[in-house]
């Protein structure tokens, strides 16, 4: 089953809106199946970032995403990479579509709320990156007896 990497920044933490992005994913349909709220490291950082280390805004890119608590997820469905991005709308809030997260609730380019794996093989890599195995919990709520 397709997982994806999403991860809500200090800035969607600091404005309290965790609760409102998780509940759009639970809505949806996708299954959350890891989840961590914690301070990221540079070291951290520098990698998930890494595909833009040359680019003018990289350090204030991992200043930013180091400046505060996170809350790291891996949500898992069928065809989760491309429509947790349609979720979140374009990079910078400001084009993003009303209706997305970013066009909803955001107006800054540095400050876009959250993060998600944009292609298979970048979930696969950022997944590993942010999660040991063991963090990750394997179920289907539609088949779980208790829920029945
Ligand atoms: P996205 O995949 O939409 O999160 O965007 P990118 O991977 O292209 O960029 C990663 C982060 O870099 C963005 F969330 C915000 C930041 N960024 C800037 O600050 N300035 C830019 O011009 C482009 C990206």
């Amino acid at each position: 089953m397709e997982r994806t990497f999403l991860a809500i920044k200090p800035d969607g933490v600091q404005r309290g809106l965790v609760a409102e992005i998780i509940r759009r994913y639970e809505t949806k349909g996708f299954t959350l199946v890891g989840m961590k709220f914690m301070k990221v490291s540079r070291e951290l950082a520098e990698q998930h970032y890494d595909v833009h280390k040359e680019r003018p805004f990289f350090t204030s890119l991992v200043d930013f995403i180091t400046s505060g608590p996170v809350v790291a997820m891996v949500w898992e469905g069928d065809g989760v990479v491309a429509s947790a991005r349609k979720i979140i709308g374009a990079t910078n809030p400001l084009t993003a579509e009303p209706g997305t997260i970013r066009g909803d609730f955001g107006i800054n380019i540095g400050r876009n709320l959250i993060h998600g794996s944009d292609a298979l093989e970048t979930a696969h890599r950022e997944i590993a990156l942010w999660f040991k195995e063991e963090e990750l919990v394997s179920w289907q709520p539609h088949l779980t007896p208790w829920l029945q």
